[in-house]
């Protein structure tokens, strides 16, 4: 049986991962971080009573900032694969902390490196790095492919980029298997709140069931290549399976704006929208108008307004990503369309709203959490 570590299990990615990698079988050991509140809900599914003989998953408290901690972890399970999923992976927080999230997106990947190296484990373990878009940042070239220029714009991507290049030195240097997946954005109903798909999908389904009024928002304007998590962390595995590690770009080579995501989200919810002040951000207002189906909307409602709080000190408009290398050599294509998506997280959220809202209704307390 193969055995699977992976950081950032309690993350997006880490949760469909998790999933994926239990169900071909393998034993999955996963780093979770020490919170004052439960953090695995995306994992609670999945969870094993550690009572019970045998678990096929288990947890490890856990920081990529901790190397004693990472040495001690990988000297216990020997992993035949290392997915390296954990990160600060918010851009414009990574701004208000770019030394945190240095220490954890950059250094955290070489500590998980050197452990392997100091174990011995070179020949053994197998590295995923969760290389990301971000790298392109300042586009030089559209579609972005493996060979396209690095440009970073944010201190997440700064960091990044010294993740993705140690990889691959210590894959030239000590002949580890280690690659990187370049990944371009991708969502799903557990996607983290803040990041701005879920951050609509959720903001207009609580506006439709009466629970919040406006969704302020920052760049409609910026150009994303949206895929679905479940078709992205396939495409993680298929990686190590390979006999030579090598990098790929994964993506869906579709893009649209934050605007047109906005608008089919809205669609999904049977709300009909006017977008006013386009390309025009600052003021930018988006209103309910005739033939909207959500029952506490009514015709002329500001649903949407631009705040420049949202705003980063360097943007990246536009990312296009060509993932033929990852079709031809992999046999790799997104099975998700981005509508298929969206519908999916609206459903999701719409379902929560709609449970909060019968809760307001019968004279409970409901409070929404905001960033
Ligand atoms: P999430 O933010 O959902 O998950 C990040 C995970 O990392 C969480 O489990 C989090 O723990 C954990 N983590 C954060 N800080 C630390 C730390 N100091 N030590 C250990 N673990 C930590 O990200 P995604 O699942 O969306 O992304 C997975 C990876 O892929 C990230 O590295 C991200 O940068 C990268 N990426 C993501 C893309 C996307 O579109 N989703 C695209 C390209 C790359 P906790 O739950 O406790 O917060
Ligand atoms: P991104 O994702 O920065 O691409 O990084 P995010 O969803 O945060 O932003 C996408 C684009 O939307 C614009 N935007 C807003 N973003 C947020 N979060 N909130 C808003 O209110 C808002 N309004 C407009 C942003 O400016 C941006 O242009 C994600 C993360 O998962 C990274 O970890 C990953 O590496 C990259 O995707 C690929």
């Amino acid at each position: 049986m193969k055995k699977a570590l992976i950081t950032g299990i309690t993350g997006q990615d880490g949760s469909y991962l998790a999933e994926f990698l239990l169900e071909k079988g393998y034993e999955v050991h996963g780093i979770k971080r020490r919170a004052s509140l439960f953090n695995t809900a995306r994992i609670d599914h999945i969870y094993e009573d550690p009572h019970e003989p045998n678990p096929k998953l288990k947890l490890h408290y856990g920081d990529l900032s901790d190397t004693s901690n990472l040495v001690r972890i990988l000297s216990e399970v020997q992993p035949d694969e290392v997915y390296n999923l954990g990160a600060q992976s918010h851009v414009a927080v990574s701004f208000e902390a770019p030394e945190y999230t240095a220490d954890v997106d950059a250094i955290g990947t070489l500590r998980l490196l050197e452990a392997i190296r100091f174990l011995g484990l070179e020949k053994k373990t197998k590295f995923y790095q969760a290389s990301t878009s971000e790298l392109y940042g300042l586009v030089q070239e559209i579609p972005q492919k493996e060979t396209t220029p690095f440009y970073p714009r944010s201190p997440y991507a700064v960091a990044k980029l010294y993740a993705y290049w140690i990889t691959v030195n210590y894959r030239e240097a000590y002949g580890i298997y280690a690659c990187n997946g370049i990944l371009f954005n991708h969502e799903s109903p557990r996607r983290g709140e803040t990041f701005v798909t879920r951050k609509i999908t959720r903001g207009l389904s609580n506006i439709a069931q009466g629970l919040e009024s406006c969704l302020y928002m920052g760049n409609m304007d910026s150009l994303r290549d949206w895929g679905h998590a479940k078709d992205y962390v396939r495409m993680q595995w298929m990686m190590l399976q390979q006999e030579q590690p090598e990098d790929f770009v994964i993506a869906t080579g579709i893009q649209v704006s934050v605007r047109e995501f906005i608008r089919r989200s809205a669609l999904q919810l049977g709300v009909t929208l006017s977008f006013e002040g386009e390309g025009v951000n600052e003021q930018a207002i988006i209103t309910a108008i005739e033939g909207n189906k959500a029952p506490a909307l009514k015709v002329g409602d500001v649903i949407v307004k631009v705040d420049p709080r949202y705003f980063r000190p360097a943007e990246v408009e536009t990312l296009l990503g060509d993932p033929t290398k990852a079709k031809e050599k992999l046999g790799w294509t997104p099975e998700i369309t981005l509508d298929e998506m969206i519908e999916e997280m609206v459903a999701y959220d719409l379902d929560k709203a709609k449970q909060h809202a019968l809760l307001k209704n019968a004279g409970f307390s409901v409070s929404v959490s905001h960033e």
